[in-house]
């Protein structure tokens, strides 16, 4: 008895039940719809198997064989198929209509908040109705993620100018964040479940997803695509923060890069001088 409460209580446990049966979200609007369209599919998978196995079982104690030893013979019931074929139809004619509906909200980003990041506009797809957004180019190769922050990122992700960081993604909140996601070896898969839809990061291809963070936090995602013996430790983090401190934490971070990559020359000039560096 004290096993079975001990191990009731591990399963019942809200932690573990936490998004057991519902989608991770709460982080971005386009995740809120994911797991909005999910419940709805949910609950009225829930109420047909309700119905069924309600049947189901009711049928087999009514008409059990103890009581009934000769069993009814019985030719279809025209009425009742052709009400369960058309109710099946019914459903499938909502699910489709529901899924229409939310289509839109899912792939297409809305304007940032006016609180949000103070930004330029841009043409590049995909796009707010208003073109502005934060641009963010994600490398994924085996086994780390690689993010570079700008609108020019489009053009050249390892650009000199531009502030990169592995793993972390920071981003202001209430802001449209589009990102640009490329492979350089293998299929990658970018997901961070809170923030919305799973992308795959494919070489040779450049595919574009997109949140906006709805409050400040951490969020934790994975590749979500078997890409290799170390493809269990390709963590992703997104950090959102405020407008204010992501713009002063890029400006560090570009200052921090011009400053490594200085010593980084400066070390290869001396390397270099003392043969010490092969050619
Ligand atoms: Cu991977």
């Amino acid at each position: 008895m004290v096993g079975v409460f001990l191990l009731a209580s591990l399963i019942l446990a809200p932690e573990a039940l936490a998004n057991f049966l519902t989608m991770k979200a709460g982080g971005s609007p386009n995740a809120n719809q994911i797991d909005s369209l999910w419940k709805i599919l949910l609950y009225m998978g829930a109420f047909v198997f309700v119905i069924v196995e309600g049947a189901l079982v009711y049928s087999l104690y009514r008409f059990r064989a103890k009581r009934n030893p000769v069993a009814a013979q019985i030719h279809g019931n025209t009425r009742l198929e052709i009400g369960w074929t058309v109710g099946a139809a019914m459903l499938l004619v909502v699910l489709t209509v529901v899924t229409f509906i939310k289509l839109p909200s899912i792939i297409n980003p809305p304007n940032s908040d006016a609180d949000g990041l103070v930004l330029s506009a841009s043409v590049t797809q995909p796009t707010p109705p208003n073109g502005k957004k934060l641009t963010v180019c994600i490398q994924g190769r085996q086994y780390i993620w690689r993010y570079t922050y700008g609108d020019s990122c489009l053009n050249d992700a390892f650009d000199a100018k531009l502030p990169y960081s592995y793993t972390t993604m920071e981003v202001p909140e209430h802001t449209t964040v589009v990102l640009k996601i490329q492979s350089t070896d293998v299929i990658h898969s970018w997901w961070v479940p809170s923030l919305g839809g799973k992308v795959d990061a494919v070489p040779g291809y450049t595919t574009y997803t997109w949140f906006k963070a709805l409050h400040t936090g951490n969020f934790r995602g994975q590749c979500a695509q078997l890409c290799g013996t170390n493809h269990a430790a390709m963590d992703a983090y997104v950090k959102v923060v405020t407008p204010a401190q992501y713009a002063a934490w890029a400006k560090t971070q570009e200052q921090e890069i011009t400053t490594a990559s200085a010593q980084v020359s400066q070390l290869r000039q001396i390397l270099t001088q003392q043969h010490n560096l092969g050619s």
